[in-house]
């Protein structure tokens, strides 16, 4: 039998033939750069040690289950007022304490760090090596208060703040949504101009209080109380099910924000959703802040949650979804929140809630809407060889 060499396009679909290559043109150089700093502070491996690049002490990515968990086993850096040499920052805000059903969200950030280890920064089919594009930094966590709802907003609020100052696109891993309005708060007062949200939920969260307080269903509700927040710009996708309580609705209606649920983008299509999502939440704002709350996600893949609902996207759905919107336009920041690992069942939870902040990152990053401040890392071009994912 002979093997006959073919161009790599004549034996693969056009997004794997993109993919593939599109692998060939990623540089190496922050690879390289990483494996001789292991190899320096880790001691060189053991003498039966064929592969000389292997270090005594793990050092980096490999193996995936040794190490530290930081995210994506990015540096962690404790000077936080370093963190605008970074061209993304992670922080996480453990906070549990808006939660009205099930809590152990102030865990999420451990457990998306825990999972993330075991995603390498390359993705095939984005065609993005984040390790070779930008710097990432893992701040560590926000300094919660468990009891104090009100102080624990003020903490994340500086927090955020300060990443967002700082220059480093913030990714904030939480947590309940009821950070989703100290968050908000923290970009919404350096820009002089509004601040659009596209929210990922099943949940509207737009009510003023529930059980007496600001809690994980009052976000929006507050952050369009910011005077260059308007509810206008606040697009909410995926909401629907026996759990979105009436006052909440009620708020929406009157304020007018945009509601699009599940249904609504499946049968329009993604493109045609996510064009609608980016035009309401871009209308006349200088920056768009993006909220995903796990339980968009139908409750079969999201089973760490705090509120299961069943119906919700399917994770191919919400991803390409992401990745649109990402490829599209800048962002202010991302936050992750509502995973609760100690509800979540083979991590399947916190692999999601990882690969959509990896996805975002990587669109962002190959789109040109992260450009590293770093001129040691080449910035990628945009991919001509696929489809321009937002046209
Ligand atoms: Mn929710």
């Amino acid at each position: 039998m002979h093997w006959h060499p073919r161009k790599v396009h004549e034996n693969y679909g056009p997004e794997a033939a993109f993919a593939v290559e599109r692998e060939a043109e990623l540089p190496t150089t922050a690879w390289d750069r990483e494996v001789a700093r292991a190899l320096e502070l880790g001691l060189q491996g053991a003498d039966s040690i064929v592969d000389r690049r292997i270090p005594t002490f793990s050092r980096g990515e490999l193996p995936h289950f040794a190490g530290i968990n930081t995210f994506l086993k990015a540096p962690y850096v404790e000077d936080v007022r370093t963190c605008g040499d970074y061209d993304v920052a992670v922080l996480g805000a453990p906070f549990d304490g808006g939660t009205t059903y099930r809590s152990g969200t102030r865990f999420g950030p451990q457990g998306i760090r825990r999972i993330s280890a075991l995603y390498g920064p390359y993705s095939f089919e984005l065609g993005v090596d984040l390790r070779e594009s930008i710097t990432i930094a893992d701040l560590g966590d926000v300094f919660t208060i468990p009891g104090n709802i009100e102080k624990t907003f003020d903490q994340i609020s500086k927090a955020v703040s300060h990443v967002y100052a700082s220059g480093a696109f913030p990714v904030v891993l939480g947590g309940d949504h009821s950070i989703g309005y100290p968050t908000v708060r923290g970009v919404a007062e350096h820009l002089s101009g509004n601040l659009g949200i596209i929210h990922f939920d099943r949940h509207v969260d737009t009510q003023e209080t529930d059980l007496d307080e600001r809690m994980h269903t009052t976000p929006w509700f507050h952050a369009t109380d910011i005077p260059n927040v308007p509810p206008q710009n606040l697009v909410q996708i995926g909401i629907g099910g026996w759990q979105a309580p009436r006052p909440g609705v009620k708020v929406g209606r009157e304020r007018g924000t945009t509601i699009m649920t599940v249904t609504d983008c499946v049968e329009m299509g993604i493109e045609a959703a996510a064009e609608r999502a980016l035009e309401v939440a871009w209308r006349d704002a200088e920056a768009v802040w993006l909220s995903f709350d796990v339980d968009c996600l139908d409750a079969a893949f999201v089973p760490g949650t705090g509120w299961p609902e069943p119906g919700g996207f399917l994770p191919r759905e919400v991803l390409k979804f992401i990745q649109l919107i990402a490829d599209a336009r800048p962002l202010a920041g991302i936050e992750v929140v509502e995973c609760s690992p100690p509800y979540d069942n083979a991590d399947i939870t916190s692999l999601i809630a990882t690969r959509v902040i990896c996805d975002t990152l990587g669109c962002l990053v190959r789109s040109g809407h992260l450009p590293s401040k770093n001129p040691a890392k080449g910035q990628s071009d945009k991919p001509s060889t696929v489809e321009d994912a937002t046209s």
